[in-house]
């Protein structure tokens, strides 16, 4: 038994519609890579991209003292803080947990600081499916403003432990 010699000149250029198929799809990579700088400064709803460092420790008693200046109930044992309008809010990812429910207002804005307390965790607002990573050590900083009434839920899609699927938060819009 032996291995067949590769030809020399395996190569032969596309021609006629395979040249056709490969320029378009070559297209098509191009225009999709425009879109993502294009919609990363165009787009309503991404982060700007500001964050500090922050210390777990300092960012959870910085949340906690929001929540308890801001709270104006209970849902499931979690606080419910609303912020000003055009104020702070902050938002603990952790396990397995989102902190505290949120009550935010529609049209106004609010700067929502969002951070982990000990893992990766993955912000993920639905049924809006806007995704932002929470990582412990930054306060990351997202601009929002809701533009719909609604009980909005917050899912955890970066897998952190066995209690995962239980984490699950709200934001409610009134
Ligand atoms: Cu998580």
């Amino acid at each position: 038994m032996s291995l067949a010699v590769p030809q020399r000149d395996w190569y032969t250029a596309p021609a006629g519609a395979e040249k056709l198929w490969i320029g378009l799809a070559l297209l098509w990579c191009f225009v999709m890579s425009v879109m993502m700088p294009f919609w990363h400064f165009r787009g309503k709803q991404n982060s700007r991209g500001e964050a500090y460092a922050v210390q777990p420790a300092a960012f959870l008693e910085r949340a906690e003292k929001f929540a308890a200046a801001n709270k104006v109930g209970e849902l499931n044992g979690m606080p419910i803080a609303e912020p000003a309008p055009g104020g702070d809010a902050y938002l603990i990812g952790r396990m397995w947990s989102w902190y505290p429910v949120l009550k935010l207002r529609q049209g106004e804005t609010y700067r929502l600081h969002l951070s982990a307390l000990d893992l990766q965790h993955g912000f993920s607002l639905q049924p809006l499916n806007m995704n932002f990573q929470v990582l412990p050590g930054y306060d990351h900083v997202l601009t929002l403003t809701p533009t719909s009434k609604g009980e909005f839920t917050i899912v955890c899609n970066e897998f952190c432990g066995i209690g995962h699927d239980k984490m699950i938060g709200k934001i409610l819009v009134e």
